[in-house]
């Protein structure tokens, strides 16, 4: 009887649990990201010990480059979401596939101003090509590898390079992305690309990221499974857009709970 009774009391008390995972190069805002989320929902608390709506954090900004982890569980109402900053360099980025099992949603975060003009070129192929695309991550592993690994669909001019157009990370951020893409264990789990850093005007806008770039990615040929994906535009310092795109993450955890089910807490 006891037994029951206390099951019965931990199953009307306790709330499932999803991990989300924040990817994306260093320096896309994912550390003032997460401190964003933490001041949006955690100190949300007024003076009546009613849950209401908090100011966004004017010292999400003051971060350092991220060494290790950082984690936050906020407390919603009908779940946790248990949210994991890994560090995005490029000696940290072996560590994240250890996250990825279990991982009920990946949030992919963008430098908007880091991204050229955001174009892709369709056909990655360069003299050597045969066959088969390799990743801007595997390159130095590979001595076939062509040299460059692939050519811009735009060469650049004179005029291009003295008035500073360039791709930015635009090449390395899609090799990421598509490495996460490509890995068995994030198969069919929900995907949202944050376009962060829309507060400044150099920033591309999100729909020449979204057609452009992201895109392409999911639709080439590591873009893997047909899956649950999203893009929305963010600014993680002003905190404008996060609650949206967590309300996103919350529906789509939901949604896939059955091939990918929450732990109880
Ligand atoms: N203007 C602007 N700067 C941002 C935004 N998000 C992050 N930053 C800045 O970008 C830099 C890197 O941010 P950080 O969160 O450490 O990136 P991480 O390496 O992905 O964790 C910091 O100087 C942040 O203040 C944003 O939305 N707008
Ligand atoms: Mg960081």
């Amino acid at each position: 009887m006891y037994h029951l009774i206390r099951s019965l009391y931990l199953y009307a008390t306790s709330k499932p649990e999803y991990s989300i995972i924040l990817l994306g190069l260093d320096n896309a805002g994912k550390t003032t990201l997460l401190s964003q989320i933490k001041a949006l929902y955690n100190t949300a608390v007024d003076p009546a010990g009613q849950t209401g709506d908090a100011p966004p954090s004017d010292t999400a900004g003051n971060t350092v480059p991220t060494v290790g982890q950082n984690v936050a569980t906020i407390d919603l109402p009908d779940m946790y979401l248990k949210i994991w900053d890994v560090g995005g360099q490029m000696s940290l980025r072996r560590l994240w596939t250890s996250y990825y099992k279990s991982a009920h949603a990946v949030v992919f975060v963008l430098d908007s101003t880091d991204l050229g003009n955001g174009e892709l070129d369709d056909m990655p192929r360069t003299p050597g090509w045969h066959g088969r695309k390799k990743s801007f991550l595997n390159k130095m592993d590979d001595p076939d590898e062509p040299e460059t690994p692939w050519t811009p669909m735009t060469p650049m001019t004179p005029t291009m390079l003295l008035s500073g157009q360039h791709q930015g990370r635009l090449d390395e951020c899609r090799a990421v992305l598509e490495t996460v893409l490509d890995s068995e264990d994030t198969a069919g789990i929900p995907i949202l690309v944050l376009a962060n850093k829309q507060d400044r005007e150099d920033c591309l806008e999100v729909v020449r990221i979204k057609e452009g770039f992201v895109r392409k990615v999911f639709e080439g040929e590591k873009g893997g499974m047909v899956r649950d994906s999203r893009v929305l535009p963010v600014s993680a310092l002003r905190g404008t857009g996060v609650k949206e795109a967590i309300e996103w993450v919350k529906s789509r955890v939901v949604w896939n709970k059955e091939s990918r089910p929450p732990v109880m807490r």
